[in-house]
């Protein structure tokens, strides 16, 4: 059985003594699409690689709720900002229930969000642009969220239990989310020219960032391949990539904006669409700490961290009192 609460060190004294049919007998478990529950034995790598993937993921939600939140104050009507409030509390939701999967692999939720204000923890590259009209918030609706939804519908067939199930609920508070974001833009292009122009601003801003939330391309992606085996990852970046732009730039149509490709074309023979080359090294920037707003994200943070150190501390002392009145 797997051992929770290991440090490192008993970690990887556990994955040197891997047998070959332990890993043989886990991968026929994969193969056969069974669910990795948490008290299951899995290879160190797999519980590593998940440690990883979900932590990033749950630091995404909640450093993902800055650029929405700025404009909570700025919403043009009641509704919008009702709409908006619940969306911003919903990935909240995500980020706890993200904290609370990678828990059941034995990492703390402490060390996480550690390695979050510390910045070693990476979240998605998305999150460090800025939100600077109404219409961003559209785009982000639309974009964002339409391409989390691309990337997380097979999420909820990954191999590992907790994981999967999180997503379920996740992918449906996101496909509402991106409801509300496109509905943001068609208001703005049926609206008046400047409207128009504002949701198409928004479009050419956030239309590359938004390509690169699946990661590198394929031939450049370090984990896809092991993932895939592993059955953590359904579909590779460039897949789902593909999947992204055939459906988004028929909405942007519907829309009547223009996605800012000149090389964007339909193939008929394939039925896809060919896209131009993504700027891989904004992207590169951006993951190494040097987007536009990576610093003021983890800033505000780290405020807002600091900010909760009263509420921590009374409900740690609370528990004291209730483990003392246990014991007595
Ligand atoms: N940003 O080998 P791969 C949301 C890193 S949705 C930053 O391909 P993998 C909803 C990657 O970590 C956004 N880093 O990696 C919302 C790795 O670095 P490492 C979050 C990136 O894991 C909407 C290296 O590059 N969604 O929050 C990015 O197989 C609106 C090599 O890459 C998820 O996290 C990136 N875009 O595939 C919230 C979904 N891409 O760790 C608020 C779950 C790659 O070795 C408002 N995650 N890297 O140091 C995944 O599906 C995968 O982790 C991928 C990357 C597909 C993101």
């Amino acid at each position: 059985m797997y051992t929770q609460g290991l440090d490192q060190g008993g970690r990887d004294q556990q994955a040197a003594v891997e047998t070959a049919e332990q890993l043989a007998a886990f991968q026929k478990r994969i193969d056969a699409e069974e669910k990795i529950e948490a008290k299951d034995w899995m290879p160190e790598a797999y519980r590593r690689t998940l440690v990883r993937q979900i932590s990033q993921h749950a630091h995404s939600e909640i450093i993902g709720m800055q650029p929405e939140g700025n404009w909570l104050t700025r919403a043009p009507s009641l509704k919008r900002k009702a709409i908006l409030l619940a969306k911003v509390q919903d990935e909240a939701g995500h980020g706890l229930y993200l904290y609370s999967a990678a828990e059941t692999l034995g990492v703390s939720r402490d060390q996480m969000v550690a390695d979050l204000l510390s910045g070693k923890a990476k979240y998605s590259s998305i999150f460090n642009y800025p939100t600077l009209s109404w219409a961003d918030i559209g785009a982000i609706g639309w974009l964002v969220d339409g391409a989390a939804i691309m990337n997380q519908i097979p999420l909820c067939r990954c191999s590992y239990g907790p994981y999967a199930r999180a997503m379920v609920r996740v992918c449906k508070e996101e496909s509402f989310h991106q409801r509300q974001g496109f509905d943001i833009m068609l208001n703005l292009c049926r609206g008046t020219d400047r409207q128009k122009a504002m949701a198409q601003d928004a479009l050419n801003r956030w239309w590359w960032p938004s390509l690169m939330m699946f990661g590198p391309n394929d031939s450049e992606s370090t984990h896809s391949a092991q993932s895939m085996a592993w059955k953590i990852k359904r579909f590779s970046n460039d897949e789902l990539r593909q999947k992204f732009v055939d459906v988004t730039v028929q909405q942007a149509a519907f829309l009547g904006i223009s996605v800012p490709d000149d090389d964007l074309k339909l193939d008929e023979a394939s039925g896809h669409y060919n896209y131009g080359e993504i700027d891989w090294q904004e992207f590169i920037d951006v993951i190494a700490g040097n987007g536009p707003c990576n610093q003021q994200r983890l800033d505000k943070r780290r405020r807002a961290h600091d900010d909760g150190d009263w509420v921590r501390e009374a409900a740690q002392a609370y528990a004291n009192k209730q483990a003392a009145r246990v014991a007595a």
